[in-house]
C-alpha cells in the first residue's frame, strides 16, 4: 500500500522528462496519488501531455502563472472535476537570460518585477486560487536553490526570488496552518534540468558539487521526488514553513573538505 493512496496531486512546472516536477509527479504517483499536471500552453501538447499520460492522468491543463485568469481557470476546472486537492506542486521560476549573468547592481525593475512575479509571487497566487479545495491535511509544495542565503555566482535576480518565494512559503503556512494545510520548500542541488541549460559554468559547478558534497555525488529528480513523497504525506504531518535540503550535505559546508 502506497504512503498517498487516495491523496489527488496537482503538478505545476513539467516542461519535459528532465523536470524536477517530473521526478516528483513520478514519485507521486509511485506511491498511489492521482497525479493531474499543469504547464504553460506552448509545452502542454507535444512535451507534457505523453508523459502525464504515461501515469494516467486525466486533468493536463494550460496555465501561465503570470495570469490571474488562467490560474482562476484551472483551480475551477479541478474543483468541477475532483473537489478536492491534497498535494499541491509549485515547480517552476523564471528570470530573463540577461539577468543571470554579469553584476547584479545591474538588474532592471523589469528584470526585477518578472522573476519576482512568475518564481515567487506564483506560489502565492497558486495557492489561493487553491484554496477552496485544499483541506485539512493537504500538502504545498515548492522548489527553492541554497542561493537564497549564500552567494551563487550569476543567480542574481533568482537568488532574490528564491528569498521572498521561501518566505511567502513560511507567510502561506502561518495563514494556513490552523485549518491543517502544510506550506513547505524543497532545497535542491544543481540538477541538469532545462531551466540549467545555457547556465554559464553550470558543467563546472556540477564537477565542483559532486567533489564537495559530503555524499560525494550529484542529485537526481529521483532524490527529489522521494523528498516529496514525504513532505506530501502524512509521515510530515507536523512540518510546516520549513525548507528541506535535498543536496547531499552541502549547504552544512563553510568551507570544503581537503581530498583525502
Ligand atoms: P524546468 O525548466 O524543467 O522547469 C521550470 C518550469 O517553469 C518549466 O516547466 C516552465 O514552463 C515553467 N515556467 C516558467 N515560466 C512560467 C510561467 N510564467 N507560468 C507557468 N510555468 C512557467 O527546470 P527545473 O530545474 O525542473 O525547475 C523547477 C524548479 O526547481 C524551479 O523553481 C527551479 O528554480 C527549482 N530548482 C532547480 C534546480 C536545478 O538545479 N535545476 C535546483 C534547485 C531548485
Ligand atoms: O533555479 C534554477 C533555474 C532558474 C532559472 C534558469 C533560467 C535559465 C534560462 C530561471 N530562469 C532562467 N531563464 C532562462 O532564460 N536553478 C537552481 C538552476 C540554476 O540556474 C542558475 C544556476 C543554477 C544552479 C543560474 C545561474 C547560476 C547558477
Amino acid at each position: 500500500m502506497g504512503l498517498l493512496e487516495g491523496k489527488k496531486a496537482l503538478v505545476f512546472g513539467v516542461a519535459n522528462d528532465h523536470s524536477i516536477a517530473w521526478g516528483i509527479a513520478q514519485a507521486l504517483h509511485e506511491q498511489g496519488a492521482m497525479v493531474g499536471f499543469s504547464s504553460i500552453a506552448e509545452l502542454l501538447n507535444k512535451r507534457v501531455r505523453p508523459l502525464a499520460e504515461s501515469l494516467d492522468a486525466t486533468f493536463i491543463e494550460p496555465c501561465n502563472v503570470q495570469n490571474d485568469d488562467e490560474v482562476a481557470a484551472v483551480f475551477d476546472k479541478w474543483k468541477k472535476q475532483y473537489g478536492t486537492l491534497d498535494i499541491l506542486v509549485h515547480s517552476l521560476a523564471f528570470a530573463g537570460r540577461d539577468a543571470l549573468s554579469g553584476q547584479f547592481v545591474n538588474t532592471t525593475r523589469d528584470q526585477f518585477q518578472l522573476a519576482l512575479d512568475i518564481s515567487a509571487y506564483s506560489l502565492v497566487a497558486l495557492t489561493r486560487a487553491a484554496l477552496p479545495v485544499l483541506q485539512a491535511g493537504s500538502s504545498v509544495l515548492a522548489m527553492t536553490y541554497y542561493a537564497s542565503e549564500k552567494y551563487v555566482p550569476n543567480y542574481n535576480v533568482m537568488a532574490v526570488a528564491k528569498a521572498a518565494l521561501e518566505a511567502c512559503a513560511r507567510y502561506l503556512a502561518v495563514d494556513l496552518g490552523p485549518q491543517g494545510i502544510r506550506v513547505n520548500c524543497i532545497s535542491a542541488g544543481p540538477i541538469r534540468t532545462l531551466a540549467a541549460q545555457g547556465v554559464a559554468d553550470f558543467k563546472l559547478m556540477h564537477k565542483k558539487f559532486k567533489e564537495v558534497a559530503p555524499l560525494r555525488r550529484l542529485i537526481t529528480i529521483e532524490d527529489v521526488g522521494n523528498a516529496a513523497v514525504w513532505l506530501a504525506s502524512d509521515l510530515s504531518s507536523a512540518t510546516t514553513g520549513e525548507v528541506l535540503f535535498v543536496d547531499g550535505g552541502v549547504n552544512l559546508l563553510a568551507l570544503a573538505a581537503p581530498d583525502e
